[in-house]
């Protein structure tokens, strides 16, 4: 109440009718240790309904980790321990960013992905990995597809071990539930395949106590605990009305409430000192569960040396030494491969060498080649396995991505048509938020992928794609690119990358005559130059237009035109190289250019104005073979060297 005073913004209300949850979970259930909040088999507890973070906050505090009761003073102020939603690297002891909804439960699910298959993998006769994941969802959080998407996967999967609690508090922000939701959530879950139990009463902690031994006792399914509620207010009147959300209770309310309870104190942010000790010292006795493990472990490290420095490799993020010996090199004699195709081939053969890749698609693996051969599936009846199907569920997956990243020791994939990606925009975004490294294999990238139409056919996706911040996008132009652009992702440690892929056959480039496709790792390059190195015009592509440039390119050379062919897979892996590099590549003096996209022209005039010409789309796509397509919409080399004929002359003021 307090801290959302403070602020003079937030919510009070769920914080405060969730508190005897909250009690009883730290106090009774959860296995964590503030001292070493990242204890590799502490529980874990995910805040679905973000909004509520000052739940999460105060527990954090009382349970003693590095969180003062000045940090909580310093609620939604800038750089704080304490900001408006829980934001992971923030807070100790904060698992994952929340507050969009859904999306911690669908986080929660790849967290307990994450346990049961590092627990497949890696527990011997001891079981270093046992832990339960833990999530608290609000009607919002229900009502959000990607809920839905996550909790039919963990039924599925049988995911045992995932306990989430329902604040059924029948009111969201326009006021009562009845006005939009008559779900039966709980029923909705059975379905699913979930083990269900409902509490009448949230401040019943006897009744919340059974609920989540039960819970835990039940191995075979995840479970749901619908908990009735009612959400903290004001004044009477504001009971269960919109007033009651999103905003401070004002002065007068608190110390009303602070009277009803007989609490002790009215200063702000007062604790009484034998609460805060009784916390601390249960707190203390809880993380007596890691010196337990710390012996387990210490045995385990004992009896299986080897697997313990692989376990201990991969939780570093540190990729297997000679990884890279594994990547295979595509020659002009390959012919024509799909950049998909092509992508394909890596992923099985640094699958083989890097264990913790893991993933699949969201059911088009056979279109975007993501399987890894010889590899089992993950399922229900083997955790162990690396090749995932996510059904067709693109949010779903890559909120369950996310869970799978934060829950350590796995490089995740997944796998869509890019016209898809749309669907999974939100968990796109928290990963970069998050610093997590995940991989987005999109193929099917443009109007190339010819008959199925506009409704399939990406137009703006690409650009929209790289505007969002430290999403690291690259779209290869042929086989040889796409092996450097998987050599680059893997690298990553921090960011998120998405690989944008042709459905279409692309000639691989002869790079015995055009350069190395090494470049790509710094975004963009000279694939191809004027002999003198002073070119009167650039040709810049990105993905399947890179070898109509080259085309031009060649038949430009023919009619005594000198060109460059600038291939840039990576604008922002290119943004961050030094200037120098930027201007050798682009030199600003030649400002005859032309890029070619298939794609919204959105952004490309940063690179191509003001005498330049920028070929790409401007309406949605069509149903039509590709040559057709190509044709309609202006990408041939003649178009380019038409183009490049006419930016030359801009350039010269013509
Ligand atoms: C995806 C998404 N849409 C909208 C919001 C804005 N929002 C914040 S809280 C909330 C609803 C609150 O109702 P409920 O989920 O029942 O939580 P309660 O207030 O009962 O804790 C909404 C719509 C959001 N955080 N995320
Ligand atoms: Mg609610």
């Amino acid at each position: 109440m307090d801290a959302v005073q403070k602020a003079d913004s937030g919510h009070p209300g769920t914080p405060m009718a969730l508190a005897p949850l909250a009690y009883v979970l730290w106090t009774r259930h959860l296995r964590y240790d503030p001292a070493d909040p990242n204890w590799l088999n502490r529980d874990r507890f995910v805040l679905s309904a973000g909004h509520a973070s000052m739940l999460i906050y105060s527990v954090l505090y009382l349970t003693g980790y590095d969180l003062s009761l000045d940090d909580l003073k310093q609620f939604r102020q800038w750089e704080s321990k304490t900001p408006g939603h829980p934001e992971y690297g923030y807070t100790p002891g904060v698992e994952t960013t929340t507050g969009p909804l859904g999306q911690g439960v669908g986080n929660s699910v790849g967290m307990a992905v994450g346990e049961a298959h590092m627990a497949a993998v890696f527990n011997r006769d001891q079981k270093i990995f046992d832990h339960y994941t833990y999530f608290i969802a609000s009607d919002g959080d229900m009502m959000e597809g990607v809920s839905h998407e996550a909790a039919s996967f963990a039924g599925h999967a049988k995911l045992g071990k995932l306990i989430g609690f329902y604040d059924d508090n029948h009111i969201t922000i326009e006021g009562d539930t009845a006005l939009t939701f008559s779900d039966d959530t709980g029923a909705r879950f059975e379905a699913y395949g979930w083990h269900i139990q409902h509490v009448a009463d949230a401040n019943d902690l006897d009744a919340l106590d059974r609920a989540t031994q039960a819970a835990k006792a039940e191995t075979s399914r995840p479970s749901l605990i619908v908990v009735r509620s009612h959400i903290g207010y004001g004044s009477p009147n504001k009971h269960d009305t919109a007033e009651a959300h999103g905003s401070p209770l004002g002065q007068d309310e608190i110390t009303l409430t602070k009277k009803a309870l007989g609490y002790p104190s009215e200063e702000p942010f007062y604790v009484a000192p034998e609460a805060l000790k009784y916390w601390r010292d249960t707190a203390k006795k809880r993380a007596k569960a890691h010196d337990d493990w710390n012996r387990v472990y210490d045995a385990y490290k004992q009896a299986n040396p080897g697997l313990e420095k692989e376990l201990q490799r991969r939780l570093a993020g540190d990729l297997p030494d000679g990884w890279e010996d594994a990547l295979p090199t595509f020659t002009a004699k390959d012919g024509n491969v799909a950049s998909r195709a092509a992508s394909g081939v890596v992923i099985n053969a640094i699958g083989k060498k890097i264990p913790e890749l893991m993933g699949g698609s969201a059911d088009l693996a056979s279109s975007t080649n993501t399987i890894i051969k010889g590899e089992p599936s993950f399922s229900a009846e083997n955790y162990a396995g690396r090749n995932f199907h996510f059904g067709i569920r693109e949010h779903g997956m890559g909120s369950i991505m996310n869970g799978m990243s934060l829950s350590g020791g796995i490089i995740p994939y997944g796998a869509t048509f890019l016209i898809f990606s749309d669907y999974m925009r939100p968990p796109v975004r928290l990963a970069s938020i998050m610093d997590r490294h995940v991989i987005y294999v999109y193929t099917h990238d443009s109007i190339g992928l010819g008959e199925d139409g506009p409704t399939h056919q990406p137009v703006e996706q690409l650009p929209s794609l790289r505007a969002i911040p430290g999403l690291v996008v690259l779209r290869p132009g042929d086989a040889n690119e796409v092996v450097e652009a998987w050599k680059v992702v893997m690298q990553l440690k921090n960011e998120p990358a998405a690989l944008v892929l042709s459905r279409q056959n692309l000639p691989t480039l002869d790079r015995t005559k055009y350069a190395s496709a090494s470049g790509v790792a710094k975004g963009a390059y000279i694939l191809a130059d004027a002999e003198d190195s002073k070119p009167e015009v650039i040709l810049m592509a990105t993905g399947s237009e890179l070898y109509l440039c080259v085309n031009a390119y060649e038949d430009l050379k023919k009619q005594g035109i000198k060109a460059r062919v600038v291939s840039m897979p990576s604008w922002d892996i290119f943004e961050h190289q030094d200037e120098a590099y930027r201007r050798k590549v682009l030199p600003p003096e030649i400002k005859a250019r032309v890029s070619v996209e298939q794609a919204s022209t959105f952004g490309w005039s940063q690179y191509v104005r003001p005498t330049g010409v920028i070929i790409g789309m401007h309406t949605f796509g069509a149903s039509a073979p590709l040559k057709e397509l190509q044709k309609k919409f202006g990408f041939s080399p003649d178009k380019i060297v038409e183009a490049a004929r006419e930016a030359i002359s801009r350039s010269k003021g013509k």
